[in-house]
């Protein structure tokens, strides 16, 4: 830190390197008091899980240089060192940096209809909104925001199984840095290997996961890290062919079986809270994470910043990026807070560090 600008507290758990990584940002909520006078301590919280809580002595909080509610810059922090004298806490232990960099990738998503970015909602082809008529200067636009990987859904090709949105695809991928990933319509080889050549980063299975998982197992060998299962359920069983066809697998038992395949990561979008804005069902996702090792990728329901927050928890469960569509377009989530909040740049204050 530099000697010019205020010293936090010592009950601050300001840690150099981590405030260096977000660029000097960091999130706090206030939760709640307890104490008596000067003993009275406030709450603050990085996020809901209290593994991460930070308690501040409110005496501290009326010095409005050291905290406000919400994003909040920081002063610069020296470059890293492995102890943190203010705090006494001594040096990290492995555990301590695990939570440190904790943090969940947001994907962007565009789902593409006719060669539109669209939402359906809840998958319904006739619940359409739609968002733009150019999906490359909207891919652009969240590049520019910060994205560091973006989602394509050919809403056409999950439907009918046919490449209809191929011109817009191969458009957004030329134009973006990022690495790109697409789903819908994708059945056979010939296709995934058409793709994964002419640029895209990822392609995402989801009907032949279900109806050819030989095929899923071959692909994976063929590109190791660029499969990846789109498991999309509707009260826990697996639907297909643009959510029209279900079927009785169950998505934990479906996911369970590409363990150990070279598959990249499931994604599992919940069919109830797609497009609805009503948050993730955290339940569903945890159930994903544990019946396998393979990282989880959050789809659905994303509305608000909190709701990003309340996944984090799960980021230790192997829940490591989510996917935001209509929240992103209608501006309930703004790209960059969101970004702070939960992506690599986030800070996070490890229990051990609370100190009352
Ligand atoms: O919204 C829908 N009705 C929908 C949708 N978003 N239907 C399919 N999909 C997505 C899946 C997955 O990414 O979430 O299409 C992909 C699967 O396509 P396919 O053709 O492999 O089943």
């Amino acid at each position: 830190m530099s000697r010019s600008q205020p010293r936090l507290p010592p009950h601050w758990t300001a840690q150099a390197a981590a405030l260096s990584e977000s660029g000097g940002h960091r999130h706090f909520r206030l939760l709640g008091a307890r104490g008596r006078g000067s003993e009275r301590a406030i709450e603050l919280s990085a996020l809901l899980d209290p593994a991460f809580r930070l308690v501040v002595p409110l005496k501290q909080l009326r010095d409005q240089r050291h905290w406000l509610p919400g994003w909040q810059q920081l002063p610069q922090p020296e470059p890293e060192t492995e102890t943190l004298p203010e705090s006494g806490q001594g040096r990290w232990n492995t555990t301590q940096r695990q939570f440190l960099f904790a943090a969940m990738q947001i994907i962007p998503a565009i789902d593409l209809l006719d060669g539109q970015c669209v939402r359906l909602h809840q998958g319904d082809y006739d619940r359409v909104t739609r968002f733009s008529d150019d999906p490359v200067a909207q891919a652009l636009s969240w590049q520019e925001q910060g994205a560091e990987r973006l989602h394509l859904v050919d809403l056409d090709g999950a439907r009918s199984g046919l490449p209809v949105n191929d011109a817009v695809v191969r458009a957004i991928t030329a134009a973006l840095t990022i690495p790109v990933q697409l789903g819908g319509g994708v059945r056979t080889t010939e296709r995934a290997d058409d793709l994964l050549a002419c640029g895209l980063d990822r392609v995402i299975l989801g009907t032949v996961a279900i109806e050819q998982p030989e095929l899923v197992r071959q692909l994976a060998a063929r590109h190791p890290g660029r499969i990846v299962v789109g498991i999309d359920a509707r009260n826990g069983q697996v639907a297909t062919r643009g959510w029209i066809e279900e079927s009785h697998t169950m998505a934990t038992e479906l996911a369970a079986s590409f363990e150990g395949s070279g598959v990249a990561a499931i994604i599992s979008t919940d069919i109830a809270t797609d497009g609805t804005l009503a948050g993730p069902n955290l339940e569903a996702l945890r159930a994903m994470a544990d019946a396998s090792s393979l990282p989880v990728i959050a789809s659905g329901g994303v509305g608000s910043v909190t709701d990003l927050l309340a996944l984090l928890s799960l980021a230790p469960l192997g829940v490591e990026g989510v996917i935001v569509g209509r929240a992103l377009y209608d501006g309930s989530v703004d790209l960059g807070e969101a970004l702070q909040a939960v992506g690599s740049a986030r800070l996070q204050d490890p229990l051990d560090a609370t100190v009352c």
